[in-house]
Parts: C-alpha cells; sequence; structure tokens
C-alpha cells in the first residue's frame, strides 16, 4: 500500500509507528498494549492505514456499536468492500444484522445453557478420565507438555464429538484454526506459512459440514434441523457448520493452554485452587482475561464516527485490542496480576455485544472442567522447562508448556 492510498488521518488523532502483527510484539504484545492505551483513546496506525483502540471503554464502546462498526466488510484487517474475503463469508462472524439475527438465532439455541447441562456429565467424564490418565503417568515421573496432553486433547474430544464428527482426521481443525486467526490479520510470513496448507484442510472441513457427516442429534445435525424447519436454507446449513469447526476448537484449545500457563506460574494462585476446586470457573475466566486467547477483532465503520470524540472517517478499519483493553488500569486494579480471587465480569476476552462469543458456555464449561479435574488430583504444577510459542496473528498461543504434575 503506498501513503496516496491510505484514507485521511483526522487531526488530533495521536499516531502510532508501530507493527502489532510483528513476531516480536506477537511473542510479547503487552509493552505495545501499554503503549496503545496511553498513546490515547485511539490512534492510527500507518503501517496498515487503521485506527486501533487499547482502552476498555473504547473497545466496548466500538463492539456495542454494530450499526456504526461493522462487521460484513470481515473482522480482520482485510476490507471486504475493497478485497474478496479469501474464503466465503461467515453467515455469523462476518455478517450484520439483519443477517446476523437468523444465523446467531440457530447457534445461540444450539449452545443454549440447557444444552449445557445436557452435555455437562459426559464432559465432566471426560476430564476425569484424561486427569486419571495423567496422574497414572505422574506418579511414573514424567514431565508433560500442557499443550499437547491436556489443551489440544481435550478440546478435540469433547467438543468435535459434540458436534457430531467422526474420530477421524481432528488434527486438520487446528491447521484450520491456525489459518484463518491468522487470515484476519495481514498478508505476512505467518499467514503465508499457515496458508502453504490451506487446500487439503479446507477440502476436509467443508467435506464434514455435510450432514451425513454428522451424528444425527449432535451440534452440526441440529443446524440442518433448523434448516428443515425453514429457519435457515439447506445452503446456509453447512456454513454455519463450518462456523463450529473454524470457532470451536483453536480458541478452547488455547484459553485452557493459556490457563495453565497461569497457573504454572503463579503457584499461590494453583494452591488456592487446589485446596478448593470449586474456584476453576474463577480461575479460568481471570485467565481469559490475562492472556486472552482471541488478541483481537477489527471492525469497519458504515459512516463517519466520533469515537472518543475524533471523527473516524466512513469505511475505516478499526482494530479493537481486546487483549489491552483487558489490562486497562483505567478499567482493573493490579491489571497485570493472576488473581483468581478477581472477578473479571466485563472483560472482553469473549467479545460484548451482539457478536459477543456464541459459544461461550460450552467454552467456560471445557475450562472450568479442565480447572477442576486437575485441581482434584495434583498438590502442584510446576514448569520443568520454557514453554515456546505458536505466533499467530490473532491469537494468544503456546506451542508447548512442558510441565510436572505433582500428585497430591
Ligand atoms: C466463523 C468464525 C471463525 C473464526 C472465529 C469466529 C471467534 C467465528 O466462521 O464464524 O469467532
Amino acid at each position: 500500500m503506498t501513503t496516496d492510498t491510505l484514507p485521511t488521518l483526522p487531526a488530533g488523532v495521536p499516531v502510532l509507528d508501530i507493527d502489532p502483527f510483528a513476531d516480536e510484539v506477537l511473542r510479547d504484545p503487552y509493552a505495545y498494549h501499554a503503549r496503545l492505551r496511553e498513546a490515547g483513546p485511539v490512534a492510527w496506525i500507518p503501517k496498515y492505514g487503521i485506527y486501533a483502540t487499547g482502552r476498555h471503554e473504547q473497545v466496548r464502546q466500538v463492539l456495542n456499536d454494530h450499526e456504526n462498526y461493522i462487521s460484513s466488510a470481515g473482522v480482520g484487517l482485510a476490507n471486504f468492500n475493497k478485497e474478496p474475503p479469501f474464503r466465503p463469508k461467515s453467515l455469523i462472524l462476518e455478517a450484520d444484522p439483519p443477517n446476523h439475527t437468523r444465523a446467531r438465532t440457530v447457534l445461540s439455541r444450539i449452545l443454549s445453557p440447557r444444552t449445557v447441562n445436557q452435555i455437562r456429565e459426559t464432559f465432566t467424564q471426560e476430564a476425569d478420565a484424561l486427569f486419571d490418565q495423567l496422574l497414572a503417568a505422574s506418579e511414573r515421573g514424567e514431565a508433560i507438555d500442557g499443550i499437547k496432553q491436556i489443551a489440544e486433547v481435550y478440546p478435540l474430544k469433547v467438543f468435535p464429538d459434540a458436534v457430531g464428527l467422526e474420530p477421524q482426521g481432528r488434527e486438520n481443525l487446528l491447521v484450520y484454526g491456525d489459518m484463518i486467526f491468522n487470515a484476519f490479520g495481514p498478508r505476512n510470513e505467518l499467514l503465508a506459512r499457515a496458508a502453504e496448507k490451506v487446500q487439503p484442510v479446507t477440502a476436509w472441513i467443508m467435506a464434514h459440514c455435510q450432514r451425513a457427516m454428522l451424528r444425527p442429534g449432535g451440534f452440526g445435525d441440529q443446524i440442518y434441523q433448523a434448516a428443515d424447519a425453514g429457519e435457515i436454507s439447506q445452503e446456509e446449513a453447512p456454513m454455519l457448520v463450518r462456523s463450529f469447526l473454524s470457532a470451536g476448537v483453536d480458541t478452547t484449545v488455547n484459553g485452557i493452554g493459556n490457563a495453565l500457563w497461569c497457573l504454572a506460574q503463579n503457584p499461590e494462585a494453583y494452591a488456592r485452587l487446589h485446596a478448593d476446586p470449586s474456584l476453576a470457573r474463577q480461575a479460568f475466566e481471570e485467565s481469559l482475561r490475562l492472556e486472552s486467547a482471541v488478541q483481537t477483532f477489527f471492525r469497519t465503520t458504515a459512516r463517519t464516527v466520533a469515537l472518543a470524540g475524533f471523527d473516524i472517517p466512513a469505511d475505516a478499519k478499526v482494530l479493537a485490542v481486546l487483549a489491552a483493553a483487558n489490562r486497562d488500569e483505567r478499567q482493573w486494579s493490579r491489571p497485570d496480576r493472576y488473581d483468581i480471587d478477581r472477578r473479571p465480569t466485563g472483560h472482553m476476552a469473549l467479545g460484548s455485544g451482539i457478536h459477543g462469543c456464541v459459544g461461550q458456555v460450552v467454552a467456560r464449561l471445557e475450562g472450568e472442567l479442565v480447572l477442576a479435574a486437575l485441581a482434584k488430583r495434583f498438590a502442584r504444577i510446576e514448569l520443568v522447562g520454557e514453554p515456546t510459542r505458536r505466533l499467530n496473528n490473532t491469537l494468544r498461543a503456546l506451542g508447548t508448556l512442558p510441565l510436572r504434575l505433582i500428585p497430591a
């Protein structure tokens, strides 16, 4: 992009000369988040010709004003008014009312609190089975990788089971997730590397969105039942199954991985959790705030809109830095501290407003059950090596997390 194609910069908007998607920024984003909040309520990032906001008040405002800050032009850096989407648009994520409303109604019914009551027992049994096996390994003195052996295996078992997918080939879900969350960012090296595998993985995903591949009664089949009932069209059904397969795994994998990382770094918090495993839900919620798995989403302005007194022009991309809002000192006391006694209500890790995470009851269930099953069996968890990062343009992700679990 050359300078003369960049949107004009309204007078007075502070300029932040940084690449939010550079490797070193993604590896440790928090200094950049502080700079963004300090720069002002909104800043201009010349590298991409975008606005960005990292203060809680403005992130909240942007996410809760879906008429001025639309999603149908994409929730990544790419502006679908100017370039075609890299895959057919999501019918829920990349849509505005009234289209969004129809899709949302179906998915939120399938992922309702009532559903959670029905799946809770199975999800609990799976967490117990996994941690019984890890207990046996720990008693043999084995160290484990918290990412591979906890954060990946558990969501890859319970969620696709609930959707109704066959057991084979589920590793494709992680590759696909890595790609689409990279695709919300710029066309950098990270996206190029993720996109190398795009064709076979996309083919696998789309094949598994077909009704014949989905167990009758599962979440996927329930979407087809909504199509049978005329709530959505038959053509829309596989696209909504695609949303489950896009958003339902890599998010919870990293939410759980980041929670383990928080607990491994904070032995006193872990000790509290071990003493009282009923804190599992709160401990997971606080890790969502502190180490938000989904760090950012974009919106696009539908018209000129005033944000904190600055006129943002129409058709501009606005980066809402959820993870920066979640550490805003204007909102939280001791924001960089992992405090499982805090009730972090109002954090932005699951979004806010009409696009707020539709799977949040299932995501929270998985997080709670994993942390509770862990806390019940182990007195301590210890880092036994340097964790590695899996860099992604949108996700805060660990590649490995070497742990020793010490039985109670
Ligand atoms: C979708 C979708 C994909 C990625 C993320 C997401 C966090 C939704 O395809 O609908 O929400």
